[in-house]
């Protein structure tokens, strides 16, 4: 009996515990505060540091898309008088790629950074995400916000952080919530709305950037050293590329993504180079 009772205990315990570490209201509420830098002392400017500015290309025409048919809330459908298309892949006019991330994922390791006050804002507009694309450090908040007269339901699908889906009706407060870990590419989805679509890349340095409409990306202030910068798009995946930046330096790092990649991965090895004209 003795026995048994213990290991009751014992499993309680390892249940209190695992819910303490998995979804108490204490992890949530340290969780949901900016929090400083951890492993050290946080990064001081020198006065040395560099940037490095770069182009995402695009050659070629891009892969025809379908409308997005959002006849299933009419709320959604009336806020557009033009056709809206997935923003899974956006050529831009001057034959670059909209939309891609670009960030250092290696050459910063024993350096840490302030985390942002600031929240990082997505608002869901028009039964869409905007932005598409979002970069934000880890422990930073993301506020959510609603411009829409229907009810959302922001559902992230993270692997190694914490998954979260919170409703927000029309004119709702925002919502706060974070990730504790640095993770690349966690998809979102709105549990009412199919075709929403997002991807939130969670890192832990202040150096990333997302292609806009002229596909350029610059991260400035970066220490002078060697890194490895990281391209990703979510249908023409990742690239990596060493670049170095000297004292005061200003470096570059272009990118090609060519618009066939995306249907034929799985023989891209097979393929000799394409020209596209
Ligand atoms: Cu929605």
């Amino acid at each position: 009996m003795r026995r048994n009772s213990i290991m009751v205990c014992g499993l309680a315990a390892m249940a209190w515990l695992f819910t303490g570490c998995g979804g108490g209201s204490d992890t949530k509420t340290a969780e949901n505060q900016p929090a400083a830098a951890e492993g050290g002392a946080v990064y001081q400017p020198t006065g040395d540091e560099g940037s490095i500015t770069g182009k995402v290309a695009f050659p070629g025409p891009a892969p025809k898309a379908k409308a997005i048919l959002m006849d299933a809330d009419s709320v959604c459908a009336a806020k557009h008088k033009e056709p809206v298309y997935p923003e899974m892949v956006v050529a831009n006019k001057n034959a670059t790629l909209r939309n891609v991330f670009v960030h250092v994922k290696t050459g910063l390791e024993g350096k840490t950074f302030a985390v942002p006050s600031e929240p990082v804002t997505i608002d869901q507009d028009g039964c869409q995400y905007k932005p598409h694309v979002l970069g934000i450090r880890a422990k930073q908040n993301l506020k959510v916000v609603t411009s829409d007269d229907t009810t959302h339901n922001i559902h992230p699908m993270p692997k190694i952080n914490r998954e979260w889906n919170v409703s927000q009706p029309p004119k709702a407060d925002p919502i706060i919530q974070s990730f504790s870990r640095a993770e690349i590419s966690v998809p979102v989805k709105c549990n009412q709305h199919p075709w929403m679509k997002a991807f939130i890349h969670v890192v832990d340095n202040p150096f990333f950037a997302v292609t806009g409409d002229d596909g350029t990306f610059e991260l400035k202030g970066l220490p002078p050293g060697t890194y490895e910068i990281e391209a990703i798009h979510e249908q023409y995946g990742a690239q990596t590329m060493k670049v170095t930046v000297a004292a005061k330096g200003a470096a570059t790092a272009d990118f090609t993504y060519k618009p066939e990649q995306a249907y034929q991965p799985s023989s891209l090895k097979l393929m000799p180079a394409l020209v596209l004209h």
